[in-house]
């Protein structure tokens, strides 16, 4: 009897001992994989909301202007009445880091001199940069001749924003209720159509492309043809950033242009974009650009970056082509019509 009873305690013992084993086994599980129905909480966390332009509390355009208002600063310091040499000096240093340029910098500091400052330093300084910038024609030519689709050609080197610009572009057009259709002309690289590809359905627009190394022109005019018999509304093509020091380079950029000019297309815009980041150089190539394709406008991008903003000054003054449309970050919403008052305005005003 006693050794039946001890047997069975020990029985009871032995049990109990390996449940609790397994209790703390199971315990630890938790440790090592957590439940998964912690998971879609991380995955259904939303992106930060990027500000739009249209949002009465989304930051001002001195704001998104990154460094290019911060050069300002020792000239908003200044006083006024008469310019002194002290402060002349100031003003000049300052031009020339803003990306002004020589030949603007000493026809500014000119004016500056002739006529004092009776405002303030910064004022005659705000005066200048807007007299420097002109009142030129913004706007973007979006009708063709009757029975032609509208083109809007989109040229300039290697990774300035080409393709970025059309995508917002796309978006504010479609957005205005047109219907559009993007030519993917970047055919050096598979990764550029793709590109594009993302922006036409991020932004509902058609899209028409090919094979990597397919001749330009013929995508172009297959987006052409599309168009006329789709009735789209306008056309924006894409093209390779290109060397401007490479003469077949640019007859190919001619070619293309030739092909979008045909019937039933009709080129209404040729903008070319420039980095506003890589200051005179962006200069000297707009120079080699306009001697090969007929540019209407300038779109003048990552001015929130690191850029110095007088560079916009220096393009407006120097080429006499209008800047038409500036970028300021790289979501959708980040592209600005420029308006040469409130630019100068964010650079110089307190
Ligand atoms: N910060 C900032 N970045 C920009 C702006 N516009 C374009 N970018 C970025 O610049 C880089 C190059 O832009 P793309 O649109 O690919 O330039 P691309 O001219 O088409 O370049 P290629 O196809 O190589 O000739 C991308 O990372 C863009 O997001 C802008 O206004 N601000
Ligand atoms: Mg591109």
């Amino acid at each position: 009897m006693t050794l039946a009873l001890i047997i069975i305690a020990v029985v009871v013992l032995a049990l109990a001992t390996t449940v609790t084993l397994r209790r703390r086994r199971r315990a630890r599980v938790p440790l090592a994989a957590p439940p998964r129905a912690a998971m879609p909480e991380i995955l259904v966390e939303e992106p930060e909301e990027r500000p739009r332009l249209d949002d009465v509390d989304a930051p001002g355009l001195a704001t998104r202007l990154g460094s290019s208002r911060g050069v300002f600063d020792r000239v908003r310091a200044l006083g006024a009445g008469d310019v002194s040499d002290e402060q002349l000096d100031v003003v000049e240093e300052v031009l020339l880091r803003s990306d002004v340029g020589v030949a603007t910098t000493t026809a500014l500091l000119a004016d500056l001199r002739a006529s004092g400052a009776p405002h303030g330093v910064a004022s005659a300084v705000k005066a200048a940069l807007r007299a420097a910038l002109g009142d030129a024609d913004r706007g973007l030519r979006d009708v063709a001749d009757e029975g032609r689709v509208p083109v809007w050609l989109f040229v300039g080197v290697n990774g300035v924003g080409k393709t970025t610009t059309i995508g917002k572009l796309a978006q504010r057009e479609i957005a205005a209720g047109k219907n559009v259709i993007l030519a993917a002309g970047d055919t050096f690289r598979a990764a550029a159509a793709d590109q594009l590809t993302l922006w036409a359905e991020r932004t509902g627009a058609d899209i028409v492309r090919a094979a990597e190394g397919a001749d330009p022109g013929s995508v172009v005019h297959d987006a052409l043809g599309r168009a006329a018999a789709k009735g789209h509304d306008l056309v924006m093509a894409d093209t390779a950033g290109r060397r401007v020091t490479s003469t077949n380079l640019l007859d190919e950029l001619a070619k293309i242009r030739r092909v979008a000019d045909r019937e039933p297309g009709q080129v209404v815009e040729t903008l070319l974009v420039l980095d506003a980041t890589t200051g005179q150089n962006a200069l000297s190539q707009a120079q080699e650009f306009l001697a090969a394709a007929d540019v209407t406008g300038i779109v003048l991008t990552k001015l929130d970056g690191t850029a110095r903003g007088g560079i916009v000054v220096a393009i407006q003054r120097e080429l006499g082509i209008p800047v038409k449309l500036v970028g300021v970050g790289e979501g959708v919403d980040d592209l600005i019509v420029f308006d040469p008052d409130a630019f100068v305005d964010a650079l110089v005003e307190a």
